[in-house]
């Protein structure tokens, strides 16, 4: 086992309002929200991991099988000594896979606002990456935020967004998301993101209702998480998972369904729910290649290449930054 020096953390300042506030808001609204981020507390991680194994869900294997055939052009895409900033915790197999095959990077940049789970997973990959500088950056990436500085002046930004989390946004959202992606990446940056594409609805409702109950499981975790940290009383027996696609948005919606009309309460607040109402906790949103590359480009973001599986199932681009939509006051490179 080497020993390593802890990983420099950056942390950025946050305008946020608090977690509770955000989830009471979500509940307070006619159609009761709760934000997907809050599915991954330590056993909602490890759900998680299991629901990318399950044999339903397409859209982990998919986009490694497309990152394993292309990694040595997208390798020579970066080029050298480029700055490779991911958005989210980053400690997945495609990230090393990255990182094996970009043996002259500048450094490595994973942008989280879960402060433990990002030095946790920073720390494991540069033990076993010694000779590549990482530097976490806790900060909420929807925002924009400072780069730290690598001891190696990068030549490129690479943002990196793998997963096809980008589909938990909006298109507004995400089309906001990208335009901070951009800034980030500065001039002559890239954007390496994956993408899960529109495709037979009865596939995609299979991926979020596996045959094993694994999803359900996900769903129904993120109430026994707020019960613990926010001092709420949900009945989880109370409630059933579902997952509906719904054509005219392109998206999956992950619903947990009252059984019976009931109350509950969050942080001392009541909150009631009649029988076969639901509060929503995750929208997926599936794109066409070319609505995707059309927000992108929107965003100032010109496409390179993109890369499929022979079923068109899930998709990886590479974007380069267009110059003539450098913003204003200069790049963050
Ligand atoms: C991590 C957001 C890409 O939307 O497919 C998996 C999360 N939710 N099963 C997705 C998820 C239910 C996943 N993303």
């Amino acid at each position: 086992m080497k020993t390593a020096a802890p990983v420099p953390v950056t942390k950025q300042e946050e305008f946020s309002s608090s977690d509770l506030e955000e989830i009471l808001e979500g509940l307070s609204q006619a159609q009761k929200t709760i934000s997907p981020k809050y599915f991954y507390d330590q056993t909602g991680s490890k759900l998680f991991d299991q629901i990318c194994m399950l044999p339903e869900y397409y859209l982990t294997r998919t986009e490694m099988q497309i990152m394993r055939n292309s990694v040595d052009e997208i390798a020579q895409l970066i080029g050298p000594q480029a700055s490779l900033i991911e958005f989210g915790s980053g400690s997945s197999m495609k990230t090393r896979l990255l990182l094996s095959h970009l043996n002259d990077l500048a450094a490595y940049v994973p942008v989280d606002i879960s402060h433990d789970h990002l030095v946790q997973a920073a720390n494991k990959l540069s033990q076993d990456f010694p000779h590549i500088e990482v530097l976490p950056v806790v900060a909420d990436f929807t925002q924009p935020f400072q780069l730290p500085s690598p001891r190696i002046m990068p030549r490129r930004n690479l943002v990196y967004f793998p997963g096809s989390t980008i589909g938990n946004f909006s298109p507004d959202a995400a089309q906001a998301l990208l335009g901070v992606m951009r800034q980030e990446a500065g001039a002559d940056g890239a954007l390496l993101i994956g993408v899960d594409l529109k495709k037979d609805p009865a596939i995609i409702e299979e991926a979020y209702n596996d045959s094993a109950g694994i999803t359900a499981r996900f769903n129904l975790n993120v109430l026994k998480r707020i019960n613990r940290e926010f001092s709420a009383n949900f009945d989880l027996r109370k409630f059933e998972h579902r997952a509906v696609y719904d054509e005219k948005f392109g998206r999956i919606e992950m619903q947990l369904h009252s059984l019976c009309a009931h109350e509950f309460t969050v942080g001392g607040q009541v909150f009631r729910l009649a029988e076969g109402e639901f509060i929503v906790t995750e929208h997926s949103h599936k794109y066409a290649l070319d609505e995707f590359l059309v927000m992108a480009g929107k965003a100032g973001f010109d496409l390179t290449r993109v890369w499929t599986d022979p079923d068109q199932m899930f998709s990886v681009h590479f974007y380069q930054c267009n110059p003539l939509s450098e913003p204003a006051g200069g790049s963050n490179s």
